[in-house]
Parts: C-alpha cells; structure tokens; sequence
C-alpha cells in the first residue's frame, strides 16, 4: 500500500521541514501541533522558525495545497512523531528523560490510526521509547493488532527513525544524509525505508528500534566528548597563558587529529541533553560521557568568572567608577552561529546571569532575533553599534557571521569563540 497522506505530529525544527519535503514530493501531508501560532502562521504559507530555504518550500507546499497544519490529528497512511524529549528533575545529579510529548503524541493519533498505518518515532529517544509508544498505541487501540504482541503480522507498523539534520542545514541533509532505520519488526523497516525514499537520497540503513535510538544518542555524546575535550583545553590555555585556537589549529595539521573548538559552554536542545538519556540508563558504565557533560555545564561559570576579573581590571584602571557604572555586552544569544534558537542556550542563560549579577547595565546583541521572549528581563536587546559605543566590557558568546568582520577597539574583550582577538 502506498503512503498518499503523511502526518506530522511536531512541527517545530525537525517535523516543519520533514512536512515541507514530502509535500514538495507531491505528497498530502497534515501537520499536527499543540501551538495555534505556529498553525496559523504555516498555514499562511510562511514559517515561525528560522532555517535557510525552507520558507520557500513551505510557501509553495501550502499554496499549492499539498500541505496544512491542524490541532487535532486526522487520518493518515504514516505518522511521524517529531515532538521535543527534554529531561526532567532538571537540577537533580543525573536528569531524567521525559517521554510526555510523546505519550500526548500518541493519545492524540491513536483514535486516527487504521490498519496499514506505519507510525515512526522521530524524536531523539532513550533506548525502549518506541516500544514504550508501541504500548501507549496498543493500550489506547485494542480493536488493532502491533508488533511488540504479533510481529510481522501487525495491522500497524511502527520504527524509530532518528533525525540527524544539523541546524541551518536542514533542507540539504534532510534530502542528502544516511538515515537509520529502526522497525520493531523487518515489514516496520521495509515499510519505513519506502516511505523515507520519497524524498531521502542517503542511504536507508535497517536496524532494530533499539539500537537506532542508541546509534543517535551515540553521536550526540560523541560530539558532547569532543566538545568537552576542546573546552577543556581552553581552561588550561588560559592558565597557561597559550592561545587555544592557535594550538588546536597547531594539533588539527597532525592526520589524525580533529579537535572541535571550545566555546561557551554546549548548547541546544540534543548535544546537551540526549547523553543524559544514556548516563540516566547506565550511570555506572557511562564515566566519560558524565565527566564531559560536566565539563561542559560548567564552562559557562568559567566564563561568568572571567567576565568578573575583567570588571575588576576595569575598576582598578578606572578608579572614579563604581560596578554601577559598568556595563557589559554581551554578543550573541542563540546556542549556535547563525540561527535565531534560544533553547538550552549557554549564551543565553550567561547573558541572563550577568544581568541579574552585575549591578550596572547588561546590553545583548542578537541580529537573528527581532525582540526578546517576554519572560526575559534581565538585560535589553540592542544593535552592535550600540552596544559597540556603550559597554566597557565586552563578551563574545556566539560567532555570528554578522559578528566575524566586526572589531571591538577595547582592552576588555572576553572572546569565548576565538573570533575576534586572534592575536
Ligand atoms: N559546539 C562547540 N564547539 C564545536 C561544535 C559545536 O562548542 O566545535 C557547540 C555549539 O556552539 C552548540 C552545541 O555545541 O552550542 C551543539 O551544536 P552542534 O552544531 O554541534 O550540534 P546541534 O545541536 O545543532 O545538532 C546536533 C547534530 N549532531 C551531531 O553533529 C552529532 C545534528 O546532526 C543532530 O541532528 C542534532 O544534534 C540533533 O537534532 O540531535
């Protein structure tokens, strides 16, 4: 049977343009989600996230009416579930996964569901959510047979599929990277492997649901590892009085060496969460992956400190001046260069703390950011120039590239991504 409708349960950064492509194949795609605006805004054929290229295709799939987006799900031949899994018990020692949005995800197709469907988890998920899913469907359908009771014979197929796609580069490795393909069952894998083929050019490559939920967690904390390893190295440096980028640069000339670059801490709604769901499953196996998740969270009290130092050194050159008289900016709010998401930003969340900790003014610049989140009052949005002009202190959080051809003519520049004072 072959898939005519596709539903898309989450249309934030994942399942927004996971919808766009399959409806630019010609498919009939609804997406579903909880967030009225984000409805409202794609069905006018425009977009309330910002990623390169993709307003262009939703433009074209809604006009043309190969997409809408809806509150409540509807009947359809596929059903992917692209919905946050943020963790829970937040300041506990280990966080734990927190697999609501994808029970709700469940609950609200589950009445929808016929036989033939192919469900996929999409969602970067602890090892056993998708049979934990598989549960949810059958306990809520038990007029439908899945496979975790009657394998291959299901009425229903489900798989987890992760997605893998880099923000600001989701419309290209969307089409262009591999993708694992994890069936409950080898008919869930074949029939996700046919669906994915709509639009994917990458290879398909068949694994079980478990395994493919590990191999994405995998990769996260494989970069989480490597990012710690930069961050750490830049600590050292500093103490050591070395340039950090020049060694690591110096080190990458070796053939077999590839250090990432340090910056202000790991940001974002996976590389900083998803080796959580590993330690919280094995937390006496999981050392490495636990030590460099530390080392990560902690880098942005390093940087709050030097930002401390750099008050003092000012204070001690400019004798007449008190702290009041002080102000920071800080350059760069999103978790990452070049896209406007504020998630589980270390910049973000620095900014924040220097302006409930500093006593004088706190000024951030963001270009990809038009006004601020409402619950954010700590410190006020203003242009480079501004911020340039005013500030005593100024702190590099995020390599922009609207920040890469910029100078700061002070002595007190904080650069934590290495742009700026490479001397
Ligand atoms: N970062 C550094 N130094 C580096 C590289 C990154 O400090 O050398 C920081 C970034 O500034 C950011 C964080 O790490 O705060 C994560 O950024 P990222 O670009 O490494 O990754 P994400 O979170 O945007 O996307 C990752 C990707 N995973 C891998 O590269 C293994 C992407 O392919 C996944 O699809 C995505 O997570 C996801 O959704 O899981």
């Amino acid at each position: 049977m072959s898939f005519n409708t596709i539903s898309v349960v989450g249309l934030g950064y994942i399942g927004l343009p996971t919808a766009a492509m399959f409806a630019s194949r010609k498919k009939k795609v609804i997406g579903v989600d909880v967030n009225q605006h984000a409805i409202d805004t794609i069905n006018r054929g425009e977009i309330h996230i910002v990623e390169p290229e993709l307003d262009m295709i939703v433009h074209a799939a809604v006009k043309e009416g190969y997409l809408k987006a809806t509150l409540i799900p509807e009947q359809a031949d596929a059903f992917l579930i692209a919905v946050p899994t943020p963790f829970k018990n937040i300041d506990s020692q280990i966080p734990e996964p927190d697999l609501t949005y994808i029970h709700k995800a469940s609950e609200a197709i589950a009445p929808v569901l016929k036989k033939g469907d192919l469900v996929i988890l999409e969602s970067t998920s602890p090892v056993g959510a998708t049979e934990q899913m598989a549960d949810w469907l059958a306990a809520a359908r038990p007029d439908l047979s899945f496979p975790q009771h009657v394998g291959e014979n299901a009425d229903v197929n489900i798989a987890h599929c992760p997605e893998r796609v880099l923000p600001g580069h989701v419309v290209r490795e969307l089409v262009e990277n591999d993708r694992v393909i994890g069936g409950m069952t080898a008919n869930c894998s074949a029939r996700a492997v046919e669906l994915y083929k709509t639009f994917v050019q990458g290879e398909c490559v068949i694994t079980n649901a478990r395994t493919a939920e590990m191999a994405k967690l995998t990769e996260n904390s494989c970069r989480d590892v490597q990012i710690a390893f930069a961050n750490e190295l830049s600590i050292i440096c500093d103490k050591l009085d070395i340039n950090v980028w020049e060694l690591i640069s110096l080190a990458n000339r070796h053939p077999r060496i590839n250090i990432l670059q340090p910056g202000p801490g790991v940001g974002g709604h996976c590389i900083a969460v998803d080796p959580w769901f590993i330690v919280s499953k094995t937390p006496d196996e999981a050392q490495i992956i636990h030590t460099a998740r530390k080392v990560n969270d902690t880098k942005p009290d390093w940087v709050i400190n030097k930002v401390k130092l750099a008050i003092a050194d000012f204070l001690q050159a400019n004798p007449a001046k008190t702290a009041k008289d002080v102000t920071i900016a800080c350059y760069g709010l999103a978790f990452k260069p070049d896209i406007d998401d504020l998630r589980e930003s270390p910049a973000l969340n620095i900014t924040k703390l220097l302006g409930e900790v500093h006593i004088g003014t706190v000024l951030a610049v963001e270009p990809n950011i038009k006004v601020l989140p409402s619950n954010i009052k700590e410190f006020d949005l203003v242009t480079f120039e501004l911020a340039n002009a005013n500030a005593d202190i100024h702190l590099l959080l995020v390599d922009h590239l609207e920040f890469k051809d910029k100078r700061v003519i002070s002595e007190f520049v904080i650069d934590t991504k290495g742009i700026w004072n490479v001397e």
